[in-house]
This record gives C-alpha cells, structure tokens and sequence, in this order.
C-alpha cells in the first residue's frame, strides 16, 4: 500500500536530479571565472563601465589594435602576452586572441573588485 507514496517519492527524486543536472549544466556553460552578474553584450558592458576604466580598455586597443578589428591578435603583440597573468584572466575562451569583449569583461570584473574594495574601506 506505500506503493502511492513511494512512486511519489521516486518522483520527486528524479526531479531532484534533473534540476540539480540542469544547475550542473548551467554552471558548466559559464566561463571560468565568476561572470555572475557582468551585462550581456558590448554596449552594456561599455554602458556599465567608469570613465577611467573605459578610457584605459580604448587606450590599450589604440596601441595594440593595429588593424583595428576589435581583436589583439598574436602579431600584434608578442604570443608570451598572453601567459601573463592579466591576459589569460582576460582571455575567457583561451584563445590567443583577446576580443573588445572579453577586454571590457576584464575592465568589468576589475571595475567590481575596486568597488568592493572601497566599501570594505
Ligand atoms: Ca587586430
Ligand atoms: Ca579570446
């Protein structure tokens, strides 16, 4: 007679594994450092960023955008810029090109940390 209830509860077992496998599914689409909360698309990103740190993503693709597609690629600048530390953090998919976006999402995640920074002060 607890076949009712047990049914019930196996049930609610698979739905627990389910959500728990999309959760698992939903983190493992997100890039490896904690992008919880950064705007989705350059133009809210360029929206969300201050001046300064605006100013400095404009001024570092000036340099080294030589051809201006938005995209610091390997002759541009020497292929060991992107083992420094900055660069890999930068460059989300590991590729050895650093978009404007993932440029702006570095600014971004930078522009947080000195603001948490701040308010700890
Ligand atoms: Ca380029
Ligand atoms: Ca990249």
């Amino acid at each position: 007679m607890d076949d009712h209830s047990y049914n019930k509860e196996s049930k609610i077992k698979k739905l627990a594994t389910l959500l728990l496998l999309a959760l698992m599914s939903a983190t493992a689409q997100e890039a490896p450092t904690s992008n919880e909360g950064i705007p989705k698309g350059i133009k809210a990103l360029e929206a969300s960023l201050n001046k300064e740190r605006m100013t400095q993503a404009v001024e570092m693709f000036k340099k080294l955008d030589k051809n201006k597609d938005g995209k610091i690629t390997v002759p541009e600048v020497p292929a060991k810029k992107f083992k420094n530390k900055a660069w890999v953090q930068a460059n989300l998919n590991g590729d050895m090109i650093l978009t404007w976006e993932e440029e702006l999402i570095w600014q971004y995640n930078f522009q947080k940390k000195q603001e948490m920074k701040s308010k700890k002060k």
